[in-house]
């Protein structure tokens, strides 16, 4: 496989203006014919000199029927055909190219492409999918307007959809019909969409800021009619947000969402006719959990902003594909901050960050913001690309404030509109609208690798300053051993003995500013002294997670524990409990590596007393504050992970707060519980934070054993009107040891929903994820239940990826029985489906942070895969770096 460069990158040496796209639609195939209008591209004439170069079009897995140049049938002696691209030799500046094509989507298992899910026919052409579709320039800097008939079987597939606007539709002898659709937009190739199935749909309207009436719909298939409300709501609070927030107003007559139950990933944003997973959008009280809600409300959210932040200003090459998911992972983030609790969705996206991006930069897939090089693409749809993005566009918006931040992505719509553009075409229209240069800052997009930002004080009392000195470095990274400074913006405030913030005047300046501001450390050593501070502060840092970096202050846990009670930044003040927390766990891990007795530091259940009988805090922050650490996040800040003393002193700390806070738990409980029953299913971030309280407290008190707690709890899973309710108590009755009840609520739950199977989804994750033993057995095992299909992406990250992401004690038995396992779904899915399988190697390319033996028995897995034949270019490259 090769490697491709992001120095190598040439602009295209032909444009296609026009794109007009016939689809005849089959069971046993399909027939494209595409129609190109071209030109040879005015920007690259200097470069190749006057002689028109060949026109290399890419196209894999296509039968070739015929081509033509301007309506000359050409023989293969005038073309040039190998497995990935079609030569031309066009003979003048502008031409159009004639191409039929016969291609098999009933039986393309990768859905990569134009495939079949269930029955419907979809497409998936993110990211260079579109050339197995038809011969093209499959390019994002390639932007053309695209016109579509599709035509097939009208009792089958009664609704035929693609992007843009329906021009025309008819129906033909035999029972077939068709329907043409118009996008008046440019577009690459890869926005490219075509739907067709037996689909029914959910319609409304949203009047735009300047009075358009745009027709909204959700298609999916009939037995779904009923799980789309959520989603229509969410659609329409995005499109008013993106109108108040950004001033972006949707462009076409019509916005439609397709659901489809087989997807590789979470959705696309196809211009006009997003297709979803149906997991992300098909919601409703009975069948989906809150977090489920809050998902679709962001993916759909993500996709409609996209619109702008994707389509109409897009990429001009995928090196640059944090342009526009950076961007939409911070505007869906700030979205869903604006629907629900700001500070809660914070703490979310921060432990997910901190646990799984921190894991990434770490690891051999290491890249930048903008890598400068890739095997294969969709190994780059990266939690460094879209989450750490986002971080960079956060900094981005704290430096310069919101209404700068503004002014920027104003200027860099209508300076870009219709364009393909870089990373650097962004950070300029940042520059020009705020007057900052953002030279140093724009490392962030180079430099891969967690910054570590070490901090520590000192105290003149007698000239009554106080100074914080930082120092910042950054590990080596695959190809990056030395790493220059970043510029890092540290929200902070500076607190007295009563918790108050202090008034914050740096030395040279004339007056106070506050008592929270961001400081820029920019340097490898910095030090920023405070003046008129009367007494010695504690220092509350980094507020809000200000910046993607490894923050470490010497607190000690009294300082950690006002903090979590006096904090004036809620973000803080939960971090504060973290840490607390880590260092707690850390001492219980030692104890467990040393075979001493474990005894838990009572500082910490204190601290937790308190949170739990504060009733003026807000309920969904008292639930993160008694989430404690998870054991993936205390692997990830460990040097050499020790997955089974991680187990038992987390374990042995949940057994021993529950136990002593067992009151104000069981009180709070039984107040929220009885709330839920007084209350219908409402899906709002108050009933979020009421129902994830009462779900936390009763998983703790189930550690109790206590038969008044289970009964409870088969009270709350049988009487319950919502899934949020019910699944908390099924995954609380299947990790704890009341067999007969466990055994009988999974098959009542089976029972029940056998068939929906997003909430068999659900029930595998359940099991698949408890941590009792003999956790390998239970997943061989579902994996032949009918409901399992190893063909459906949703059921693979369902049971197997929970396995191997979220149950670390069994995944890492120390037999290596499960890196031998998940080895083997990997080959298994290699063969058809290379997405999937090289994202479920993720756990595997981690062997660094095990000990000795589980590091050869994880690196023989690794390179039994490399070593079992054809392997696709996706799992290739992810073994085959990890191994380096
Ligand atoms: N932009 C979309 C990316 C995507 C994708 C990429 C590779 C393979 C399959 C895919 N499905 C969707 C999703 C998004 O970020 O909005
Ligand atoms: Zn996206």
């Amino acid at each position: 496989p090769k490697t491709i460069y992001l120095k190598d990158y040439q602009a295209p040496e032909y444009l296609i203006d026009e794109t007009h796209l016939t689809f005849e639609l089959f069971e046993d195939h399909t027939l494209v014919h595409a129609q190109l209008v071209m030109r040879r591209n005015p920007e690259r004439v200097a470069a190749t000199g006057v002689a028109l170069p060949p026109l290399v079009l890419d196209g894999q897995q296509l039968e070739l029927l015929s081509v033509s140049l301007d309506d000359v049938a050409l023989a293969p002696a005038d073309y040039v055909l190998t497995d990935s691209h079609l030569t031309l030799q066009p003979k003048a500046e502008r031409f159009v190219v004639d191409s039929s094509v016969r291609i098999h989507p009933e039986s393309n298992t990768a859905l990569e492409g134009l495939y079949k899910s269930g029955g419907m026919f979809c497409t998936q052409c993110e990211a260079e999918g579109f050339r197995k579709i038809t011969y093209y320039l499959d390019r994002p800097d390639v932007m053309s307007k695209f016109t579509t008939t599709l035509s097939g079987e009208q009792l089958k597939y009664p609704v035929l959809l693609s992007n843009g606007n329906l021009i025309a539709s008819g129906a033909e002898e035999g029972g077939r019909h068709w329907a043409t659709w118009e996008d008046p937009f440019k577009k690459p190739a890869y926005l490219f969409a075509l739907v067709a199935g037996d689909l029914w749909c959910v319609e409304d309207a949203f009047t735009t800021m300047s009075g358009r009436e745009v027709t909204l719909r959700i298609y999916v298939e009939p037995e779904n009619i009923d799980k789309c409300q959520h989603a229509m709501d969410s659609l329409k609070k995005a499109m008013k947000w993106d109108e108040e927030v950004y001033g972006r107003e949707y462009d076409l007559d019509i916005f439609m969402i397709v659901a489809v139950n087989d997807f590789n990933m979470g959705a696309m944003e196809n211009k006009g006719l997003n297709i979803f997973n149906s997991s992300c959008v098909l919601a409703r009280a009975e069948t989906a959990t809150d977090a489920a809600h809050q998902r679709v409300e962001g993916v759909v959210a993500h996709e409609y902003f996209h619109n702008w932040s994707g389509n109409r200003v897009t990429c001009r090459d995928w090196f640059q594909l944090s342009l526009k998911e950076g961007f939409t992972v911070f505007r869906d983030a700030e979205f869903s901050a604006d629907m629900n609790s700001r500070t809660v969705k914070r703490i979310e996206d921060v432990a997910f960050l901190r646990t799984n991006q921190f894991a990434e930069d770490a690891g051999p897939m290491a890249h930048p913001v903008r890598p400068d090089s890739f095997i294969e693409i969709s190994n780059f749809y990266t939690l460094t690309v879209y989450e750490k993005g986002a971080e960079v566009l956060r900094m981005i918006h704290t430096l310069l404030g919101a209404e700068t931040f503004r002014k920027g992505s104003d200027l860099y719509f209508e300076r870009h509109d219709g364009q393909a553009v870089t990373c650097d075409d962004f950070v300029k229209a940042m520059e020009d609208a705020s007057g900052l240069d953002l030279t140093q800052f724009k490392r962030w997009y180079i430099q891969a690798g967690t910054p570590r930002l070490a901090v520590s004080e000192s105290y003149d009392a007698a000239a009554k300053t106080y100074s914080l000195t930082f120092r910042q470095s950054c590990p080596p990274t695959p190809g990056q051993k030395d790493k220059q400074p970043f510029v890092i913006p540290v929200e902070l405030g500076l607190l007295d003995g009563q918790g108050r913030e202090l008034p914050l005047r740096l030395q040279d300046e004339e007056a106070a500013t506050g008592g929270n501001r961001v400081l820029s450390v920019t340097e490898a050593e910095q030090t920023f002294t405070f003046v008129d501070i009367a007494e010695k502060p504690l220092p509350s840092l980094l507020r809000g997670f200000s910046a993607p970096v490894r923050l470490s202050f010497p607190y000690d846990r009294d300082q950690l524990m006002f903090l979590m009670q006096h904090d004036t930044d809620g973000f803080n003040r939960w971090e504060a409990g973290q840490q607390l927390s880590v260092q707690v766990l850390q001492e219980l891990i030692g104890q467990y590596q040393r075979g001493e007795a474990l005894a838990l530091d009572q500082r910490l259940v204190a601290a937790l007393r308190t949170v739990l009988e504060n009733e003026a805090l807000d309920q969904a922050m008292v639930a993160e504050m008694l989430s404690l650490p998870s054991e993936a996040y205390l692997t990830e800040i460990s040097e050499v992970a020790d997955v089974d003393a991680i187990h038992a002193a987390r374990e042995f700390a949940r057994r021993q707060l529950a136990s002593a806070l067992f009151e104000p738990l069981w009180k709070r409980y039984q107040a929220n519980r009885e709330q839920s029953r007084q209350t219908t299913y409402v899906a709002e971030a108050g009933h979020f934070a009421r129902r994830s309280l009462q779900n936390i407290a009763l998983s703790y008190l189930m550690l109790s054993e206590r038969p008044e707690v289970l009964a409870a709890c088969l009270e709350q899973y049988d009487a319950c009107d919502n899934m949020t309710e019910r699944l908390t108590a099924l995954a609380v009755l299947v990790n704890s040891p009341f067999a007969e009840e466990r055994a009988k609520a999974l098959a009542a739950f089976a029972e029940h929903f056998k068939d929906n199977p997003l909430v068999m989804d659900q029930w595998f994750s359940v099991q698949a994820a408890s941590t009792q033993p003999g956790g390998l057995e239970r997943v061989r095992a579902l994996m032949e239940h009918p409901a399992f299909n190893l063909k459906n992406p949703n059921k693979v990250r369902a049971l197997i990826g929970a396995f191997a992401g979220q149950n670390l004690v069994n995944f890492h038995n120390a037999d290596g029985s499960g890196y031998r396992f998940l080895a083997d779904i990997v080959i298994t899915l290699n063969g058809f489906n290379p997405q999937i399988a090289s994202r479920q190697l993720a756990p595997l390319t981690r062997w660094r942070k095990y000990d000795a033996s589980r590091q050869t028995l994880m690196k023989a897995e690794l390179e039994r895969i490399l070593a079992s034949g054809e392997l696709s270019s996706d799992v290739y490259e992810v073994v085959s770096k990890s191994l380096a």
